[in-house]
């Protein structure tokens, strides 16, 4: 199938308000798009239907401003009530092939890969990009497969054909790594959720990470 969506995987914020630092979803968010994120993936592991709802619908209007897709996390049924751009889904999660036939051809859909044999069944999926997860070690989520290490990435990105972005303990010390070892991006949540400064720490990475040519 062949679909033409617009979208840029270099910076991926996914959030987490238990690593904002007390600052409002909106008000981190907003810091990071302004530092150049250019896609947000809205991540409840708590919250009720009712908040995640009311969390995306703030999220839409402030990311629509500056042209940045808003993600939900796994909650297919959230991503149609927002009309959001897209659902990021995990190998655990609801299978592919059904949340594009609710979402429809013209949503993107990101699925995260934990093994090189998940990468394999990736490509016999249409999804819009992948997730290698978790690239290292990381406090932020801990229920994780194995980490997958840059040589993971490496293989990876060779064998699947999906644009990638690498997601688990990266900041801006490794972020030049991902991408040298064949990631369109990187994805992180501490990095930028907990960081004093959450615009300049995406200006930070932006800049290490446009300075790669990789994109
Ligand atoms: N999926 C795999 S690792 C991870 C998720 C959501 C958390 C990454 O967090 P951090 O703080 O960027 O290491
Ligand atoms: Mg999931």
């Amino acid at each position: 199938m062949n679909r033409i969506l617009d979208f840029d995987l270099s910076l991926y914020l996914v959030t987490d308000r238990s690593l904002s630092l007390n600052r409002s979803l909106v008000e981190v968010v907003e810091k990071a798009v302004k530092g150049g994120v250019t896609m947000v993936q809205l991540r409840e592991k708590d919250a009720s239907t009712l908040e995640f709802y009311n969390l995306a619908m703030m999220l839409k209007p402030l990311l629509s401003s500056y042209n940045v897709p808003l993600i939900i996390n796994d909650r297919l049924d959230i991503a149609l009530a927002c009309d959001a751009d897209g659902v990021h889904i995990g190998q655990s999660d609801m299978p592919y092939a059904v949340a594009r036939k609710l979402l429809g051809k013209n949503k993107i859909i990101g699925l995260s890969v934990e093994s090189i044999q998940d990468a394999v069944d990736a490509n016999g999926l249409d999804v819009d990009y992948i997730g290698i997860s978790p690239v290292f070690d990381t406090s932020t989520k801990t229920d994780t497969a194995r980490a997958l290490g840059l040589e993971g990435i490496r293989e990876i990105t060779r064998i699947c054909k999906h644009p990638s972005v690498g997601i688990g303990g990266i900041n801006k010390e490794n972020a030049r790594s991902i991408m040298m070892s064949g990631a369109k991006g990187v994805s992180v949540v501490s990095a930028i959720m907990s960081a004093k400064n959450p615009e300049t720490a995406a200006i930070e990475l932006r800049n290490i990470i446009s300075k790669t040519n990789n994109i």
